[in-house]
């Protein structure tokens, strides 16, 4: 109990010093880092995935660094990483006999008690893996879901990603590990499977129906509250997970929505009204998109995602200082094309300029290619202003509030532009940003 409300005392000191001076950050991450571990008995977990033709070594690195952090914030330990080449997936047992018998022994030996794979395991290839290892298995899919169930905090979240999580569980039922451990928990226990899933697909048929009723009495609320806001200017922060949308909410807003260096820490949507200068408009911040996002949470996130749906602007934050961040961006793209809001008006924001890094060639260097990953910031400011627009690329740090008055300035020439086409005989009320007077307080 002590040593609770002392590791939270610790945390939050630490989180305002790093807020303050951004170079720590790195450091500071590394002792919360030490602190939860302390506190927290990590599953030991062994992470999967294979090399083939359209995904290169380096690509499956960068994937399975990804999906380390995804079963760290499940609370999972990676010991160690398998892979294999392969043409393509192996459909009975996703990987080759010889491979998963070396993973079977490496999991008896060294008291595994997850193995995860990186890409989605098809219903029977995870009866299969099953049967030859002696432990839970899990696939991304699983494992995103599972973070999602312990994430969420409302009941409208919690049935969200219940339904997510039963229709995932539906064509698997027979083959699952729900008899091992089940009693025990952990990563991927969490959510419906600890309770009615069992091994009966008419309860899980059941339950599904009745989720869907519930979120469609939820849904209908939720759209009749956003009806109710008028007709203020909607604007959308989106982005890949843990780019810092929620820290952008916060300076922008002066409020205070939960920021954290994991995955996934938002997940409903927070509304808030926004003034810069005397211009009002309403900002949410929503939960953060990822590769292959499951196609159940897609679905069940309906209601979540409209608010992006219904949005006048959409914020596209990225994190620069990430090395896949242009991967990022397309993931995001797509995400947006799948629920129809590839087309809003958008502006691209780049964020944690202050952490970003290139990689430099020495003058005598004369073998090294230069690639993107060399490109200096200037550079990327070049590329992404003749890309989309230079008035549709800002480049930001939202922890230091580095460039943070032209990002005032671009916000409000964008919310301005769509509340003149929609009330044209307000368009005294508000001039241009450097006119305009400001409203003692930004946020209300
Ligand atoms: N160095 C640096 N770190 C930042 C910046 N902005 C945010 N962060 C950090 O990035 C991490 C994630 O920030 P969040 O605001 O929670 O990110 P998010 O996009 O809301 O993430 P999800 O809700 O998980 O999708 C936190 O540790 C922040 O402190 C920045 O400008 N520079
Ligand atoms: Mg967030």
């Amino acid at each position: 109990m002590f040593f609770n409300y002392f590791l939270q005392r610790i945390r939050d000191i630490l989180k305002i010093l790093s807020a303050h001076h951004p170079e720590i950050i790195s450091f500071v991450s590394q002792i919360l880092f030490m602190l939860e571990k302390e506190k927290i008995q990590f599953e030991r977990t062994v992470i999967v995935g294979i090399i083939t033709q359209k995904q290169d070594e380096e690509k499956l690195t960068e994937y399975l660094d990804e999906l380390e952090f995804l079963t760290f914030t499940a609370g999972g330990e990676v010991v160690k990483r398998f892979f294999q080449k392969m043409e393509r997936p192996n459909p009975k047992t996703f990987l080759g006999t010889g491979k998963m018998e070396e993973i079977n022994l490496y999991v008896k030996e060294h008291s595994i008690s997850t193995v995860i794979f990186d890409d989605e395991l098809s219903p029977s290839q995870q009866k299969n893996i099953t049967k030859i290892l002696d432990c839970k298995v899990l696939d991304r899919t699983n494992l995103i879901l599972d973070i999602f169930a312990q994430r969420a905090e409302t009941s409208y979240a919690r049935t969200q990603v219940e339904l997510a999580q039963c229709q995932y569980l539906l064509p698997r039922l027979s083959g699952m590990w729900t008899h091992l451990e089940r009693q025990k928990g952990g990563i991927g226990m969490r959510g419906p499977g600890e309770t009615e899933i069992e091994t009966d697909r008419r309860i899980v048929r059941d339950r599904i129906a009745l989720l869907k009723d519930k979120i469609k009495v939820i849904d209908k609320q939720m759209s009749v509250q956003r009806g109710n806001r008028g007709a203020m200017v909607r604007v959308a922060l989106v982005g890949y997970t843990n780019v810092g949308k929620s820290t952008l909410m916060n300076v922008i807003s002066k409020s205070d929505v939960f920021v954290e260096n994991k995955l996934f820490a938002t997940l409903d949507t927070t509304v808030r009204k926004v003034v810069i200068k005397n211009l009002p408009f309403l900002l949410s911040d929503t939960v953060g998109f990822i590769r292959k996002l499951p196609t159940q949470l897609v679905d069940s996130f309906k209601s979540t995602l409209d608010e992006v749906r219904e949005a006048d602007l959409l914020l596209h934050v990225v994190d620069i200082s990430h090395p896949d961040f242009e991967d990022h961006i397309e993931s995001v793209n797509q995400t947006l094309l799948d629920i129809k809001s590839n087309d809003k008006p958008t502006i691209m924001v780049f964020n944690k300029i202050d952490a970003y890094k290139h990689l430099t060639i020495d003058e005598d260097d004369l073998i090294t290619e230069k690639t993107r990953r060399h490109y200096t910031l200037d550079e990327w400011k070049d590329t992404w202003m003749s890309n989309v627009g230079p008035e549709n690329a800002l480049f930001i740090s939202a922890v230091n509030k580095e460039n943070f008055e032209a990002f005032r300035e671009r916000v409000y020439e964008a919310v301005r532009e769509i509340h003149i086409t929609r009330f044209p005989y307000n368009k005294f009320l508000y001039p241009d940003y450097k006119d305009a007077v400001e409203k003692g307080d930004d946020a209300e």
